[in-house]
């Protein structure tokens, strides 16, 4: 069975290459398919404000993965883009976050779906938006559109940056 998912992505280090290998990386994956990306936008950073800006995205993908294997693929790719997990908000090549696995509500130790974080942040909404604004918070009953009218949007703007598109048909 496919489930459509939506998966974030970050970076502030050689963050278009970055973007661009996790685009590449996730299309090599014969269990997910038919890729949408929203556009990229340039992102002041949230939390530890002393970095650089951030590039992010958000993929919607389809896939046969169950949830725990989809982070393990996320996770193996953010290792192959040299993600060094430091400072907790600090800068990283390579943020890949599982922000939507369809309509499930997940409480595992090693995920939380939806992303714990995903209403707060506008550089997760504002790009989510661009592909799903109707889609509803599983948790929160909102629509997406709703939870990015309450969020701050200063300084997010589109970036000249195109991911290399579309993966999969
Ligand atoms: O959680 C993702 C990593 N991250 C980001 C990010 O992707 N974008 C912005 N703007 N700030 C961030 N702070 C962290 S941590």
């Amino acid at each position: 069975m496919e489930t459509t998912v939506y998966v974030g992505l970050g970076s502030n280090i050689d963050a278009e290459r970055h973007l661009s290998a996790a685009v590449c990386r996730l299309a090599d994956n014969a269990e997910i398919a038919s890729t949408a990306a929203s556009p990229v936008y340039r992102t002041p950073p949230w939390g530890y404000r002393e970095q650089a800006d951030f590039l992010n995205a958000v993929l919607e993908i389809r896939t046969t993965l169950a949830p725990l294997a989809l982070l393990d693929t996320l996770l193996a790719i953010e290792a192959r883009e040299r993600r060094v997990r430091g400072l907790r908000y600090g800068p990283r090549t390579l943020d890949l976050d599982l922000l939507l696995f369809g309509d499930r509500v997940i409480e595992d130790g090693r995920l939380s779906v939806p992303h714990p974080r995903l209403h707060e942040r506008g550089f997760v909404l504002v790009p989510l938006c661009d592909l799903a604004p109707n889609l509803r918070h599983p948790v929160l009953g909102r629509t997406l559109a709703e939870l990015l009218g309450e969020v701050d949007q200063g300084g997010i703007a589109r970036a000249d940056v195109v991911l290399p598109l579309p993966l999969r048909a």
